[in-house]
């Protein structure tokens, strides 16, 4: 009896609701490069254009729905908690969709765009409107110091601990919309893998790491997770 589920998703969870992946050569992808604007040091050279790229994400996230696939896992952390099980969901997107859908306990590795970060006294307030160079800190009131609170490439992810002790208590995990490309998650697998536990990716085409999954739905997540969950 699965009753520890153990769930990561990535952009492809939010392929539906109308925001790019990192996949995508069209929209917002097309004129930022995340691998490069993703960074402490891209945000460094030019933080005017990083702050753009964000605020842009921003307005899209904030206008766009949740969708089917983010409901269906609404209902299985609802459907297990009655079960007297977990739904541990991972997630590596920075939107705010599974929370919109009802997803009540929801683990932002990669932070939050809907959160600023103070660079002088570390507050994480919840910000939905744009960040300027010049926008003060609602805490500390210093001044140009607000970042997105999202986890750039080379800044450790948030939640490590929690991440790794609930992958080792799961009865099964399920990736969603990830190509497995990025690390620690795209290693999550493996250790599922190590500790015995079945592995299955719901996905659109294969991912990197498609190999070590024992099992593969290939299909749109609206289509797929809630298939896999009712
Ligand atoms: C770190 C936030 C130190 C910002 C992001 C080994 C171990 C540890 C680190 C590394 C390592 N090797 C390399 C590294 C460094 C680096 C890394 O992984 N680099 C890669 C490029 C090789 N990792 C880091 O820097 C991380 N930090 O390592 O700290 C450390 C060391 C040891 C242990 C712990 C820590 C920090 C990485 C976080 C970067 N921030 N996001 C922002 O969003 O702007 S990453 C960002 O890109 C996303 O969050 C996401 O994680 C990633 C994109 O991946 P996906 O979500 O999978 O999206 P993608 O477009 O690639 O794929 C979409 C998938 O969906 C596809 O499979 C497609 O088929 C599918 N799909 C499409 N449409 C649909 C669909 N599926 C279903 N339905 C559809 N409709």
């Amino acid at each position: 009896m699965t009753r520890n589920v153990f769930v990561l998703t990535g952009a492809g969870i939010s392929a539906e609701s109308g925001l790019g992946t990192f996949r995508d050569t069209e929209g917002v992808w097309a004129r930022f490069d995340p691998m490069r604007l993703a960074t402490p040091e891209g945000f460094a050279a030019d933080p005017v254009l990083v702050q753009e790229f964000y605020n842009q994400r921003r307005r899209d996230a904030r206008a766009a729905a949740p969708n089917p696939a983010h409901a269906a896992l609404a209902r299985l952390e609802a459907g297990l908690a009655e079960r007297g099980g977990r739904l541990f969901l991972c997630t590596q997107n920075i939107d705010d969709l599974h929370e919109r859908a009802g997803s009540r306990h929801v683990v932002h590795m990669h932070g939050e765009l809907l959160r600023a970060r103070c660079t002088a006294c570390g507050t994480e307030p919840v910000w939905h409107e744009d960040l300027t160079v010049e926008t003060a800190c609602p805490h500390c009131a210093h001044g140009g110091g607000m970042r997105p609170d999202v986890v750039w490439f080379g800044e450790m992810p948030k939640h490590l601990d929690a991440i790794d002790e609930a992958l080792a208590e799961a009865d099964l995990f399920v990736a969603i919309g990830t190509s497995g490309a990025v690390y620690p998650a795209a290693g999550y697998v493996a250790q599922a893998r190590a500790f015995g536990i079945p592995t299955l990716a719901l996905t659109l085409e294969a991912a990197d790491n498609a190999g070590m999954f024992e099992a593969t739905r290939l299909g749109r997540a609206s289509e797929t997770v809630p298939a896999f969950v009712d």
